[in-house]
């Protein structure tokens, strides 16, 4: 046995942790998965989800080959057959019907894929079509609509600066759980503990008591939905104390005074019945912010998938901008990828929105896609113009997207359904076909996405641990090779078009050296295959890279193979603005109009709703074991107490009649179901919670340990696909009402 090191980042979570791995390669056997001690972030750091990967590869239950429905089962069948027809089945629909016949799901996992996300461009070009859904619209886009309004680039996020800051203040976020999200920081509860022994705070607003709000020094209970409302009421104070101080912004931030004024009816006493925090205790948290030396205010899920998502995720940045702690040492920075990806272009470009609208209710697109909650009434839609295609890539729709049930049976009824994932699942199963990639142990990786919303900038390249098995594919090789065979194009040309149409973007960058062209760049890295040459370009071209040569100290691809604990870049740097903006005029424009119109006609009147105090409102929860809907196929993570419980305070149980354990009755206006209760001080009355992913329960058969020891129920069963956060058409997850009763003893 020889046995080796590997060094690669863990490719589960945004943490995206440095890891250590004993393998055997000739056995393909991976013996251990440890900490990389030496990589900067992690420090040797994982969390239990560390072996999640290798398990993932190991679960005899993963596909390995495509397989094909055929009466009573899957088949499995070749490669070329499979492609054969799944090509010449999309094209004939796409001939036939218009290239809106033919609607993608993309999920969550593709992120955590260089290549996968890289190349998904030449599948959304070559589709171009308008039923395109994705899990962005369950998850951040709120954040990409302010960022997109503010900063020009919908991925240009500002990162809180935690290593730095002595006043963290986390609304709508879990780190502890969850490792950090739009704050990819490994070990975040080393961080936070360094913000206490540093003297600072932490402070928490969270209609739970969360893991990190346990954590913490203060924690306000908050109800759902209700954040906006407590942070234009922070702005309010603000104005109030003559306390607003931009710094370094100032001269080139417009719509101070519009804030002012739209904030006006916002006072800590008007909003206090509303969101539950005492007029007292949000003067408090404010007044300390504004005193702190280096504070910094952070939301993340729950305040993007709520009623006023893009409302309350928006206040944040301008909570942090009114303080001067935007763009600042220990506020909120914006990391600077190696891979050059969010530098601005050379002009700034129109808002990614409303170029067209959803057929059901006419819903405005975001980002070239339309909200996934509308995925179910889109599919449908009758007519000539209707769905009859669907390709899902890496992601399970069925229990991660409102009204999930619903979504299920719009799938079983489509003409022609492809998978690209590697389990039958809830989602899956409704395919006619699913093409499984190689696993994360099979292919290199590259942390793109993370480099973009990290704590402290960095680059790390994860070489494959073992060849693919025989007769298997990436992910980027099956879609492109479907692209290839409905355009008639070959996958060697469809990647020249790749590199061709990155190193045209990257010609135009001023910092290059004179005389540099296409064949030049292409020459000078083509020992890198496909994707990898993408990335060395990338990186070559990038802020820290060689530039080709004009730079000699800057890094490459092969610099960076040959660093395998990572470089480490650095800290997050101040004073990126205005550079870094790629608004019209490199203005910072904090008063956006799509939002000012979205506070009148929503958020206003609702200051003045009647509330009905006697329904409770679910929120989500996570659990360190899990990711979403896809790893409780793994006995290891799936089995002991089951998590997928029902919390409720203990008042609001006694007075339905409801003991600790017992099973209750759920509804809402989309869905009823029973489930067993768990009794908690912990969350706010009148707020119950419930984990999503769970719901394995359709005994599809390809993920029988989930369904044997797991199953749970799946909270977006409940979860209204009628409600939406309208701006940037992002689902309600928190905040939807429920009834809960107790389940009527059986008559005699
Ligand atoms: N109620 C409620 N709903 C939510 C949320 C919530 O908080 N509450 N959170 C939302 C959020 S933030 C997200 S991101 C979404 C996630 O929603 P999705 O992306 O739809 O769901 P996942 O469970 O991540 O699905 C992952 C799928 O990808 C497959 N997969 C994983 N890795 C690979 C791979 O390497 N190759 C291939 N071929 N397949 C792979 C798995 O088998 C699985 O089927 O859920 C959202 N839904
Ligand atoms: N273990 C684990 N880790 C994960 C995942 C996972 O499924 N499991 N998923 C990954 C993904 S895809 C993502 S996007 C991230 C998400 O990362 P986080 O956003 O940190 O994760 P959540 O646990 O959903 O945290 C949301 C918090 O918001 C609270 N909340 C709910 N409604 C409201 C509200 O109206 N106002 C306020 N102020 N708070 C509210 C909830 O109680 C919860 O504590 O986690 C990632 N990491
Ligand atoms: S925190 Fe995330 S990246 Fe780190 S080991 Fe756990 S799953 Fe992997
Ligand atoms: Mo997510």
């Amino acid at each position: 046995m020889a046995v080796e090191t590997v060094y690669r980042s863990c490719p589960t979570c945004e943490a995206s942790c440095g890891l250590a791995l004993e393998v055997d390669r000739a056995t393909r056997q991976v013996l251990s998965i440890k900490g990389d001690d030496r990589d900067q972030r992690s420090r040797g750091y994982v969390c239990a989800k560390s072996q999640a990967f290798h398990y993932v590869h190991e679960d005899p239950q993963r596909l390995r080959r495509p397989v094909k429905k055929v009466a009573g089962g899957w088949q499995e069948v070749g490669w070329e057959e499979a492609l054969n027809d799944v090509a010449a089945r999309l094209g004939a629909i796409r001939n036939e019907h218009g290239k809106d016949a033919i609607a993608m799901y993309y999920g969550n996992p593709n992120g955590h894929n260089f290549h996968s996300q890289i190349y998904t461009q030449l599948l959304i070009q070559m589709l171009d079509t308008e039923r395109f859904f994705s899990a962005g619209s369950v998850d951040q886009q709120p954040k990409n609509l302010g960022c997109e309004l503010l900063y020009g680039n919908a991925w240009l996020f500002p990162i809180p600066d935690i290593d730095r800051s002595d006043f963290f203040v986390c609304m709508g976020g879990n780190p502890l759980v969850s490792q950090g999200s739009l704050m990819s920081a490994p070990d975040i509860g080393r961080r936070l503990a360094a913000i206490r022994a540093r003297h600072g705070q932490v402070v928490v607003l969270d209609p739970r008591r969360s893991e990190t709000a346990l954590a913490a020094d203060r924690h306000l209970f908050i109800k759902p939905g209700t954040d906006a409302f407590l942070l234009l009421a922070w702005v309010h104070w603000l104005f109030a104390g003559n306390r607003v101080r931009l710094g370094h912004l100032a001269p080139f931030t417009d719509g101070v005074e519009s804030l002012r004024t739209i904030s006006k009816d916002f006072t800590p006493e008007a909003t206090a019945a509303i969101t539950g925090v005492p007029a007292a205790a949000l003067r408090q948290l404010a007044g300390e912010f504004a005193d702190a030396k280096t504070p910094v205010l952070y939301g993340r899920t729950g305040l993007c998938t709520q009623r006023f998502g893009t409302i309350a995720s928006w206040l944040i940045d301008v909570v942090n901008a009114l303080n001067g702690r935007l763009d600042a040492v220990g506020g909120a920075m914006f990391p600077l990828p190696a891979t050059g990806h969010t530098e601005p272009p050379a002009a700034a470009q129109p808002l990614h929105r409303g170029r067209f609208r959803s057929r059901a209710r006419g819903f405005p697109e975001y980002l070239g896609m339309l909200p996934a909650s509308l995925m179910a009434e889109e599919l449908e839609c009758e007519g000539e113009d209707r769905v009859r295609a669907m390709i899902t890539l890496a992601g399970n729709p069925v229990l991660t997207v409102p009204n999930g049930k619903r979504i299920r049976a719009a799938l079983q009824k489509i003409e022609f359904m492809v998978a690209l994932d590697f389990y039958v699942n809830e989602t899956t199963a409704c395919a006619d076909y699913i093409l499984p990639s190689t696993t994360q142990l099979e292919h290199s990786n590259y942390d793109f996405m993370f480099t973009t919303t990290c704590v402290r900038n960095f680059a790390r390249y994860s070489p494959q641990v073992f060849q693919p098995e025989p007769d298997s594919r990436e992910q980027w090789q099956i879609f492109t090779d479907i692209v290839a065979r409905m355009s008639g194009m070959t996958l060697e040309s469809l990647t020249d078009l790749m590199r061709d149409g990155l190193i045209a973007q990257v010609l135009a960058s001023p910092a290059l050296p004179q005389g540099l062209d296409a064949a030049k760049i292409t020459a000078l890295t083509g020992a890198h295959p496909h994707t990898e040459q993408l990335l060395d370009i990338m990186l070559r071209a990038g802020p820290y890279g060689d530039r080709f040569g004009l730079n000699p100290a800057g890094i490459d691809l092969d610099r960076l193979k040959a660093a395998p604990h990572g470089i480490d870049l650095g800290p997050l740097q101040p004073q990126r603005l205005p550079a870094a903006l790629a608004t019209p005029g490199k203005r910072l424009a904090l008063a956006p109009q799509l939002i000012l119109d979205d506070v009148r006609q929503r958020l206003l009147p609702a200051l003045q709703e009647a509330r009905d105090d006697r329904t409770l409102l679910l929120i989500g929860r996570r659990h360190v074991r899990d990711m979403n809907s896809w790893l409780h196929n793994l006995h290891q993570y799936a089995r002991g107490k089951s998590r997928c419980t029902l919390l409720m305070h203990p008042q609001d149980a006694r007075s339905r009649g409801i003991a600790e354990g017992d099973e209750a009755l759920i509804r809402s206006r989309v869905g009823e179901f029973r489930v067993p209760v768990a009794l908690t001080g912990d969350i706010m009355p009148g707020v119950v919670s419930l984990p999503h992913g769970f719901g394995h329960r359709y005994r599809d058969g390809g993920q029988t340990t989930a369904e044997t020891l797991i199953p749970g129920v799946s909270a977006n069963d409940l979860v209204d696909d009628g409600e939406l956060d309208l701006a940037s058409g992002t689902s309600v997850v928190n905040g939807v009402p429920v009834e809960v009763r107790a389940v009527p003893a059986p008559s005699a």
